[in-house]
């Protein structure tokens, strides 16, 4: 057994370190809060089952050897698969078996990047009744769970998704929208992306600015000390960091020991124009049992919104949340089905701009 201690400024950054160093297979024997030069940060020891002298040399043959057997080459074998199947099965969806105005309406989706699979299934709703308007085929593909303290119970809310994908900013407008309607309500901001800065001072900026409590989570020992702080608070909203390459928001979550959190829900913040593929790994990588929403922002930088219903159809998440600039104000919105329609059928904002 391989045995090494990690530091870094908070978990995210030294479990990124085991990854690095040790792979997936590390275990982790301790985590925990250490001070260094008065500066609160995290100590990982990590094992691993293997002597270093019998460890691979790492040869060009043996790097591609190991990448051919990695995990992420089933994934887009099986892809591939589905793609091939699904290519098999259009010829198959007698578009002529529809009227008119179900094929217009099937043949507009595809344009605006709705997917094979989602296709298929919109196409059997529709085959099914020649009366079905496409409306009644979609609505039980998309649901949606508007943001705020009126649908969503939970008292935890944490934002995860790609770097960059507007996961602060959502929280931000989410929690200031939150506080505008219901002033009474206390709101805590807190981070979970200490390490770049950028997020955690933008976070408490607004946090001071509109009077709501502000909490840093370095490890999982400011968490369990938030969870007991709790009762102050009737929202508690998390900004996650973007996860580093190999780690999976489930492991990150047990890092954190927000995954035994009943009360925590997971929001997906997402942008609608990316690839399909990226789209395939997120859903490897993001998956929870906790995961409960989606965000959709950048809206109005998109011109096709059909990813929306790929990722409602594949997910079965509902969307919580619209997004439409970047500003402050009137830029983001609790989701609504007619919005969603208005989208993909119009390229209607919520805010009310037609995209070109
Ligand atoms: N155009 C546009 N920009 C947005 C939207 N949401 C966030 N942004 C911008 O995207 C950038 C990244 O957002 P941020 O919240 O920091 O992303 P994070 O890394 O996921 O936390 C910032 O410059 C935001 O102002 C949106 O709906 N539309
Ligand atoms: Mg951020």
């Amino acid at each position: 057994m391989r045995m090494k201690t990690f530091r870094a400024a908070n978990s995210t950054a030294a479990f990124a370190k085991v990854k690095a160093e040790l792979g997936s297979d590390a275990v982790i024997l301790s985590n925990k809060t250490v001070t260094e030069n008065g500066c609160k940060g995290c100590e990982i020891v990590a094992a691993i089952d293997a002597d270093p002298v019998t460890l691979k040399r790492s040869t060009r043959e043996n790097v591609i050897e190991d990448a051919l057997q990695d995990s992420i080459g089933w994934q887009r074998e099986w892809s591939q698969i589905k793609g091939h199947i699904l290519a098999l099965m259009k010829p198959q969806m007698d578009l002529d078996s529809l009227t008119p105005k179900q094929k217009l309406a099937l043949e507009y989706l595809e344009r605006e990047d709705v997917d094979g699979k989602a296709l298929t299934k919109v196409y059997c709703e529709l085959r099914e009744d020649r009366d079905c308007s496409i409306i009644t085929a979609l609505d039980s593909m998309v649901d949606t769970t508007p943001f705020g303290s009126k649908n969503w119970s939970g008292k935890f809310h944490a934002f995860a998704g790609p770097g960059g994908a507007g996961k602060t900013s959502s929280l931000v407008r989410l929690a200031l929208k939150e506080k505008k309607a219901h002033p009474k309500t206390r709101i805590c901001l807190a981070t979970a992306d200490g390490g770049r800065g950028k997020g955690r001072l933008v976070l408490k900026h607004y946090a001071e600015l509109a009077g709501l409590a502000f909490r840093e989570i370095i490890t999982k020992d400011d968490f369990i000390l938030l969870q007991k702080e709790s009762n102050q608070f009737d929202m508690i909203l998390i900004d996650l960091p973007g996860l580093p390459g190999q780690i999976l928001l489930e492991e990150w979550m047990v890092l954190y020991g927000m995954h035994k959190c009943s009360d925590l829900a997971i929001h997906l913040v997402l942008n609608p124009y990316y690839s399909t593929a990226q789209f395939e790994r997120f859903i490897e990588k993001y998956k929870s049992e906790q995961l409960a929403s989606v965000i959709w922002t950048k809206l109005d930088e998109a011109c096709t919104f059909g990813a929306i219903l790929n990722m409602a159809f594949a997910s079965k998440l509902p969307v919580s949340a619209l997004s439409y600039g970047s500003g402050l104000k009137n830029s983001i919105a609790p989701a609504t089905k007619e919005m969603i329609w208005r989208l993909l059928f119009m390229r209607k904002l919520p805010g009310g701009d037609i995209q070109p």
